[in-house]
This record gives structure tokens, sequence and C-alpha cells, in this order.
């Protein structure tokens, strides 16, 4: 958009204010201000974002469509006005105003509209795609209800309604003349037309209306708005009386009005298979109406339109492609399935048996009759093809339908073109384990594509002080470039920059602690070390490694309240999926064990713990500018990836960690000295597994420290946790601790007893951080979402790209 000055800004705003609500601004609510602000900022994008949807189009560029089951934004206000740059003068024009830019920013509600990792990783694509100046959109399920709102009470967690949009949402448009229909059930039977030629007659089908909402994924600073369109389920206009009951009516609605709240673990529940054929179909159906408004031949189709799959939620786009190039428009199957495949690629986003899906084929033929035959077609033909090359027993191992189960993981795979893993190790495993049979029949479609976060939301928007000492010691360019960031590397030994850099940190303490006494009534010292756990409850992340960690602390400051050491806070944030007993059980100890420490005076505050309620985007982007330590602990080979490792890197915080997922990625980069490793790996666990030579009891039978810290969960040092304690007990000493966290612990212990140690000697540490930040420029999602691009995608970026001097990191 061309410039706006302060003076027009504030003219427009006031006039957008009173016209919308008829009374002064100056009256006005946070809510009220963010609508008017809303309101006003989409008359800044809405040509571009025509004009850059006009263009594709006109010049027939090639686009990829992004399919996710989840996508997690964040409030959108802030980085839709840095990406159009025009942040400094909203909020220059609001100060003149009397109005703060943050408070009229809380008036936007956070779309939560994902679980975790996936969901997140998501939006930070969309943002890399549309900045890196990439022809691409996403495609996904517009939830009434976003990941539920978590309350403890009495430390336990508590599920609440997250009603996102009950004050509406500015961003979205509605396009009711892009609506399809979607069809479900009945009975299909194959006829013959007149020419001889089979087609599928459906009888009986619920046929369901698509209503697509579309929210502009504006570019930075490039003029681009790419589409993210999110669909909503309704009845058909003139097709109510269809829908007579209450219960049939209701069906309609359940399709897009909640978010199923598992993380990385599967539920085979008919609502959610639903859910996944919708948005798959809805979005399969308004990319090929688009291709056909281009007139070209259905084999160009490759060349102009990728499609990706965002795991394996949206896997049905394979036999729905299939069905519509098959039964609408004619072609045979092998022409179909040639382009099916050419378009097609699927990321994998872990190697957790649990969160693989696995369809019931009773369920599947009964709700998608058409589909479950294409299906079943495609797995005859691979099993065909297959066996004179690779034999029965391989072949046997890759098929799609099992056990009465559709495996959607190898629909995936067979349908696509691409497979990729998401960390090196992750993709290694892949490829060497848990894949390996796909592997030997496909080695070239395997590859990796390391994760990665935007910096623009997780350094420029959340750490305004950061970004200005970047801006001052090595100018601007690291904002479109950001693997510039290593320019701070020659400065490490700047002790006054080392001091700006503690400063910095300083202030972002100071206002998480202010959230915290206001909103928990806990105070804690800016000047502790801030030791952050942050993402999904989950026991192979190990928040009960960090616990027993903190027992243990408890325990040595009791025994010798002279102890030596550094102040800590240990601050976790996470959700427990509802049904997730265990997790639910950590929730309560973690709960527990911080009503006990934080009260207990003979700790003279050297341990203080946080466990903030209802974490999400909108109080990561609070957290992460104030850590210190990053814990990254999960058993070694189990996270695929990870993302807050990289986003706390990036605001200089140490990692904690194992080597697993990118943190192996992360040490690779800023060197043993700066980071902290611990713990078994992946091999080393694989060894246990192999030799079944682990035995835990003996662990805490042998080892003194152990053996005190999990008698603690039993013995009623913690009040409140009987029932928990006890499961908890069991799950590392009677069920030979599945997660390995008694062999790790003694490691872990060290490495936070060296980080206490390098805590203490402030220029030591400042430096460490500095280095952190200044190696996390390779884990741009620009960079990431650029090799997704060149390698899986074939797709270039239609403006002068921002990246100017991008190379492929090592
Ligand atoms: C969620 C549902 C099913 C399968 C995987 C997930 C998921 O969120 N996986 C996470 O994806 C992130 C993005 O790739 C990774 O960083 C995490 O390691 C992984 O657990």
């Amino acid at each position: 958009m061309e410039n706006i000055s302060i003076q027009q800004f504030k003219k427009e705003y006031v006039k957008k204010f009173e016209q919308l609500y008829a009374y002064r601004y100056d009256e006005g609510s946070s809510r009220e201000h963010f609508v008017a602000l809303g309101e006003l900022v989409r008359n800044y994008y809405m040509n571009n974002w025509k004009s850059t949807i006009d263009e594709y189009k006109e010049k027939e560029t090639k686009q990829v469509f992004y399919f996710s089951m989840e996508f997690l934004p964040g409030r959108m206000l802030k980085s839709n006005l840095l990406n159009l740059d025009i942040l400094p003068v909203v909020e220059e024009g609001l100060r003149e105003l009397g109005l703060d830019l943050d408070e009229v920013s809380m008036g936007e509600a956070d779309p939560a509209l994902g679980n975790g990792g996936l969901g997140r990783l998501a939006s930070c694509f969309m943002d890399s795609i549309a900045s890196t100046g990439l022809a691409g959109h996403g495609n996904g399920i517009r939830y009434q209800y976003g990941l539920f709102k978590q309350k403890f009470i009495d430390g336990y967690q508590v599920e609440l309604p997250e009603n996102w949009l009950r004050n509406g949402n500015v961003w979205e448009v509605r396009k009711e003349n892009k609506a399809v229909i979607v069809r479900f059930g009945g009975q299909v039977y194959m006829d013959t037309d007149e020419e001889g030629n089979l087609y599928p007659r459906y009888e009986n089908t619920k046929n369901i209306l698509a209503v697509p909402y579309d929210v502009p994924q504006i570019g930075y600073h490039n003029g681009i708005v790419n589409n993210l369109r999110l669909w909503s389920a309704e009845i058909p206009y003139g097709e109510e009386y269809l829908f007579r009951t209450e219960e049939e009516r209701d069906e309609v609605k359940q399709i897009t009005e909640v978010l199923y709240p598992d993380d990385s673990n599967y539920e085979g529940r008919l609502l959610r298979l639903r859910q996944e054929y919708f948005f798959s179909s809805a979005g399969v159906q308004s990319i090929i109406r688009y291709f056909k408004t281009l007139d070209e031949d259905w084999s160009l189709l490759p060349d102009k339109i990728a499609i990706h799959i965002n795991d394996t939620h949206p896997a049905l786009v394979v036999p729905e492609l299939m069905r519509i190039l098959i039964d609408e428009e004619e072609l045979t199957w092998d022409q179909a399935w040639e382009i099916t495949k050419k378009t097609i690629s699927y990321t994998n986003h872990t190697i957790l048996q649990e969160a693989m899906e696995r369809w019931p084929i009773d369920m599947l033929e009964h709700l998608l009759p058409r589909i479950y035959h294409i299906i079943a077609e495609i797995n005859r033909r691979h099993i065909e093809k297959k066996i004179p090359l690779y034999g029965e027993e391989l072949t046997y191992r890759t098929t799609i339908i099992e056990d009465g189960q559709v495996k959607m993981a190898n629909l995936a795979i067979i349908g696509s073109h691409s497979i990729n893993g998401v960390a090196k190790l992750h993709t290694n495993i892949l490829i060497n384990e848990t894949l390996h049979d796909f592997y030997l029949m496909y080695p070239n479609k395997f590859n990796n594509k390391t994760n990665g976060i935007t910096q623009r939301r997780w350094v420029q928007l959340s750490n305004p002080g950061l970004t200005s000492l970047l801006d001052d010691v090595i100018g601007t360019d690291w904002k479109s470039n950001p693997e510039e960031l290593i320019l701070l590397k020659a400065h490490v030994d700047n002790s006054e920059l080392l001091n700006r850099l503690e400063a910095v940190k300083l202030e972002n303490k100071k206002r998480f602690a202010k959230y915290v006494k206001d909103e928990m009534g806990i105070e804690i010292d800016p000047n502790a070390i801030f030791d952050v756990q942050i993402k999904r409850l989950h026991a192979y992340k190990r928040q009960l490694l960090n616990v027993l960690h903190i027992l243990d602390r408890y325990s040595q400051i009791k025994e010798n309240p002279d102890i030596d050491i550094p102040k800590r806070v240990f601050i976790f944030g996470a959700k427990a999926a509802p049904s997730y007993h265990y997790a639910k059980q950590i929730i309560k100890l973690i709960n527990a064990v911080a009503d006990l420490v934080n009260n207990d005076t003979d700790i003279k505050d050297l341990i203080k713990i946080v466990f903030v309620e209802n974490y999400g985007v909108s109080l990561a982007e609070l957290i992460i500018p104030a850590a210190d330590i990053s814990e990254q602990i999960s058993l070694a080979g189990k996270e695929a990836s990870g993302t807050s490792n990289m986003k706390l890197m990036a605001n200089g915080a140490l990692t904690m960690a194992t080597m697993d997922g990118a943190t192996i990625e992360i040490y690779d980069y800023v060197g043993k000295e700066n980071i902290y490793i611990f713990g078994l790996k992946n091999n080393d666990v694989k060894k246990y597994h192999q030799n079944q030579s682990y035995n835990s009891r003996n662990i805490y039978e042998g080892n003194a420290s152990i053996k005190r810290v999990l008698n603690m969960l039993v013995d009623g040092s913690i009040p409140g946790i009987y029932h928990e304690g006890q499961d908890i007990f069991n799950s590392l000493v009677k069920f030979n601790d599945e997660y390995f966290l008694l062999k790790d612990f003694d490691s872990y212990i060290q490495a936070h007893k060296q980080a206490d140690k390098d805590y203490q000697d402030r220029e030591k540490w400042n430096r460490m951080a500095l280095l952190n930040v200044a190696n996390s420029g390779p884990f741009s999602s620009d960079y990431t979402i650029l090799r997704y691009a060149d390698e899986i995608w074939k797709i270039e970026p239609q403006v002068e790209n921002l990246i100017s001097s991008y190379t492929p990191v090592k």
C-alpha cells in the first residue's frame, strides 16, 4: 500500500470508529477499538488481496495449497500491521489518540484452531509463503470452537469451551458464491451409460454445503496477499426439508463445530472422519473448479497446482482427487493416478504409533462408499504392481488395507510423490525404521525438511527490545534475511553489548513477572533463572523429568539451607488431551509441587514454580522472550522436531536438551559449549529396546537421590497427590519407566548444576545467549519454505526475492 501519514491514519481511524459505533472513540473498549482498527486495516490490503489472486490466475502461476486440519495463527492484528509496513504509524497514531496498540490488540481473540506444533508450524508456513513471495494458500476448517480453554481447579485441569467467534472475526470474508457440496453416506452403484461407460450412481446421500471463509495471509513488505480458506458446514440452500429432525440438523453443524483436542494421538471417531473428508473434499473441489477456468489439458494439473498434506489428516485428498478426475472428468484410471501422484506431497510429523491414523473399513465404507471403493482399488493395483518387483512379503507389509483397517500413512505415501520428515533425525528414523519398507520401494520420494519458525512473529513482534538491539548492532537486513543474524557473532566480546542483551532479557522477565503477579498472585524475582518448558503435556516430552529435578533441588535446599545456587523460576505451560489420564495426573502433580514449594519459607525463594493456565500462542509470545533456559528433554528419538526449541533459542535462551528432533541441528550450529546436552542418544535407546536390558527398578534401588525423590511421590511429602503420586511412581518403577527418565536423571541433574554455575558468571552466560541468537537464523521458516518450494512443490517466488542471498543451509 502507499504510505499513510500519522495524521491521515488518525483521521481515518476516528471516522471509522465513530461510523461503526456512533459514539466518541475515546469511550470505546479494547474490543471495539480492535474491531474498528481491523475494519480500517482491511481497506489497506483488500486491493492487494484481489490483485494477488487475479495475477496468479492471469499468469497461470503454479500455486501450492497447504491442507491442514489445524492452523494456530495467534492474534493477527500486529502481524498484519508489521507485514503491511504500517506498524509504527499505527502505533504512534493511536498513542496520539490516547490509545495503546498492545491494549487494542488484546481485544482480538487468539484463534486456537490447532493443538500444538503441527498447527503452529502451518501458520508459520503461511506467513513464510506470503513473505517469500510464493503463490500458496492454506486450506482448513473454520471450527466454531477452538482448542478448549484450560483452567486449574484444585490443581486439576478443567476444560472449558473456547467460543472464539463470539464477537465475529474482522479478518474473514464469507464467500457463499464459492461454496461446494460435500457428499456423505448413502449407497453407490456402478451403472453404464449409453456409450457403455461405467459411472457411479448415488442414492440416499447426505449432501452438506461447505462454505469458505477466507482469511488474508499478508506477505512482509511485498504487496502479496494470499489466502487461508477455512470451511464451514451448513445445510444447502433450499434443502432444509431434507434435514427434518433436530438430530439431523445438529449432525451438519457438528462437522465444523469443534477441534479435536488430541495432539499426536489418534482416536477413530466417526465425526473426526467426517471432518477430514469435509475439508479435503471441499478444498479439492475448489481447486478443480479453479483449474477448469484455465482451460488447460488435465495432464497439466501438476504444473499448475501442488497439494501438500500436513500429516495424514487430509490424506483423503488422494481418493477424492481420483474420484473427481475419474467420475466427473472421465479420465482413465492411469491418467488420473499419474496426475494425483504428481500433484500431492505429504509431511509426516510423528513416529509415535499411537498417532498413526487407521480407519476401520466399515466406518469408511459406510460414510464414504465411493471413496472406499477407490482406496480399495488403489490398494489392489499397488499389490498387483509391486509383488513382481519386491515379492509378497515386502509388498504385503506396505498395503493400505490390513486387518480390517485403512492405514492413512500408507495411502499418503503411495498416493504422493514426496514424503518428508521434519528434522534430520526424524527423517532418518522414517527411512531406516518406521517406513523402511516404503523407502525400499520409493527411495526418491523421501526427503527431509527441518522445521522453522518465523522471526517476524517470534522476534520482531514479541521481543521489541531484542529487535532494536539487533537493528543497532547489525543493521536491519536480518529481518528479510535471518541468516544475517550470524553477524552478531563478531560482537561476542563486546561487553557493553552483552550488558545490553542482559538488560533486554531482564525487561522481558519483568514483563512476564508482572503478568504472573497480576494473574496468579505469585511473586517471582526477575533476577532468577527463568527455566521454561512450554509444549503439550505428553509422557514422551518428559515434563515429569523436570519435576523430578525440582524435587531433587527442593530436597537439597531443605537439607542444606545455605546452599549457594542461583534462584530459579520453573515455568510450565501445557495442555493435556482431556482423555489422557496420565498427562492430567502430571498436571496435578506439577500444581501440587508448586503449592508445596512456593509456600515453603525454608526455600527462601530459591525455587518458584509457575504453571500458567491456558498456554497458547499469546502466552508463548510473553514467555519466550523472558526465558533463560529452554527445556527440550524428550526421550531421544521421540520428538519429531520441536519448534519451541527454535523460538526460545532465537530469543537468547540456552537449550537444556537431549539429542532429539531439530535440537540436534541447534547443537550443530551453536556448538557444544553453548548448549546443555544430556541423556541417552537415539542409538542407546534402540539398544536397550533390542536387548530388553532396561531395568528401572534397579536404578531406583541403587540411586539414593532417585529413591528419595520418587519416595516423595508416595510418602505424603507432597500434599494432595495420593492417587496420582502412586500411579506416577508405578509408571517409573513397577512398569519399567517407558521413557527412561530414571536412566537420564543423573546426567540431567549434572547439566543443571553446570547451568547454575554458568549463570553466576554473567558475562559467560550472556555470551552464550548471544551466540544462540546469532545462530538462530537458519531456523527461519522462510528457508524451510523455500526448500519445500524448490524441491517439492516446484514453485518460484513471484516477487523480487526478499531473501536476496538465500543459500541452502548445510
Ligand atoms: C499432531 C497430530 C498428529 C501427528 C503429529 C502431530 C504433531 O503436532 N506433531 C508435532 O509436529 C511438530 C511440527 O512438525 C513437531 O515440531 C513436533 O515434534 C511434533 O510432535
